[in-house]
C-alpha cells in the first residue's frame, strides 16, 4: 500500500482576513505557517501570496520571493505555486511568480467555471429583501478563466520550459476528460497528480457518491498513470480527505480550503489541520509520505 501524501494549501485567495484572525497574510506569517505545516507532516505546500497591507491576493513575484526562500531554507517540503492566482487576475499575472520561481510543482486548473464571492452567502438566513435582490447586490460574479489555450500555455511555459510538474485541479468530472484529452495528445505526461475538488459552488458537490464517481472515472481514464488526491471545501474537508485515504488516495488540507478544525471552531493554524488528518490516517494504519517519497511518486525534478 503506497504512502499518503499530505498537501497543505496555506492561505489561498478566497478567504478574507475578516473571516479568521488565523489566516496567514504577511510573507512572515505565510513562511511560519508553511514551516509548521511541513513539520506536522505536509510533504507539499501549495502557496499563494497576499498583499501584506490589505490581505488581498497578489500575483507580485516580489511578495512570493519574500517567503519562498525562507520556506526552502527551513523545510524539505515540495513547493507548489498557484497558477490560479486570485479571481480577476489575468493569466499573465497568474504566471509571473511561477515563471520567476521555477518551482517543482504548480497548480493547473483544468477548466473555466463560474465563481462567486459572497461573504454574506454563508448567512443566507439573514437576507431580508428576497433572494434575487440580495443575490444581485451582495455577491460578486467571476468567470475563473482556464481555456484550453490557457492550459496549454501554462503546460508549455512551466512544464516544458521549467520542468515543473502539475497539481491538476479538477472541480468536476468534465475536467478529468479535459486532462485525458491532453494526455491522449501527449501534451502532459504521467504520473499525473490529479486533485479532485468537492464542494465549491460552480463545481461538483460534496456528496460521497460524487467522490466514488470521480475515482472510478479517473481510474477508467488514467489507469495506473495517475496519483489521486482530494480536497473539499469548508466543513467537508476532513470527511472527504479521510474517504480519499480509505480509497487509496492522497489528501489536501489547509486554510485555503477550510478555516475550521471542527464544528464552529476556527483552526488556529495550518499545522493543526495537517496534524488532524495525519492522526486520522495513522489511526487507520496508513503511513504518511515524506517529501522525498512524494518527489519519487510524482517524478518531480527535485
Ligand atoms: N482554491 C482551490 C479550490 C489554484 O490555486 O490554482 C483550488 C486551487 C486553485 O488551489
Ligand atoms: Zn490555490
Amino acid at each position: 500500500m503506497s504512502k499518503v501524501i499530505i498537501s497543505c494549501a496555506v492561505t489561498g485567495a478566497i478567504h478574507t482576513p475578516s473571516m479568521s484572525p488565523h489566516l496567514p497574510i504577511t510573507p512572515e506569517d505565510i513562511a511560519a505557517h508553511s514551516i509548521a505545516a511541513a513539520e506536522a507532516g505536509a510533504a507539499i505546500l501549495h502557496l499563494h501570496a497576499r498583499d501584506p497591507e490589505t490581505g488581498e491576493p497578489t500575483p507580485d513575484p516580489a511578495v512570493f520571493m519574500r517567503f519562498l526562500p525562507i520556506i526552502k531554507q527551513n523545510t524539505d517540503a515540495v513547493v507548489n505555486i498557484t497558477t490560479g492566482g486570485g479571481l480577476g487576475m489575468t493569466v499573465e499575472e497568474r504566471l509571473a511568480a511561477p515563471l520567476q520561481a521555477s518551482p517543482e510543482m504548480c497548480s493547473l486548473n483544468m477548466g473555466s467555471m463560474n465563481f462567486n464571492i459572497s461573504p454574506a452567502a454563508a448567512r443566507i438566513s439573514e437576507w431580508k429583501h428576497g433572494w434575487e435582490k440580495e443575490y444581485l447586490t451582495r455577491t460578486e460574479d467571476f468567470i475563473f478563466r482556464n481555456t484550453f489555450k490557457d492550459i496549454a500555455r501554462i503546460v508549455g511555459l512551466m512544464g516544458h520550459g521549467h520542468g515543473t510538474r502539475f497539481e491538476f485541479e479538477c472541480y468536476d468530472i468534465g475536467h478529468l476528460y479535459n486532462l485525458a484529452h491532453m494526455l491522449d495528445r501527449k501534451v502532459v505526461e504521467p504520473p499525473l497528480f490529479v486533485q479532485s475538488i468537492f464542494g465549491i459552488l460552480g463545481g461538483i458537490g460534496a456528496d460521497p457518491r460524487n467522490l466514488l464517481f470521480m475515482r472510478e472515472t479517473a481510474d477508467r481514464l488514467f489507469g495506473r498513470d495517475y496519483v489521486w488526491s482530494v480536497l473539499a471545501a469548508g466543513r467537508h474537508q476532513m470527511a472527504f480527505t479521510t474517504m480519499a485515504g480509505i480509497l487509496g488516495g492522497n489528501v489536501r488540507v489547509g486554510l485555503e480550503d477550510s478555516l475550521y478544525i471542527g464544528k464552529g471552531r476556527l483552526a488556529t493554524s495550518n499545522a493543526e489541520q495537517v496534524a488532524k488528518i495525519r492522526r486520522i490516517l495513522e489511526d487507520l494504519s496508513f503511513e504518511i509520505a515524506t517529501p522525498a517519497e512524494a518527489r519519487a511518486m510524482l517524478a518531480l525534478k527535485g
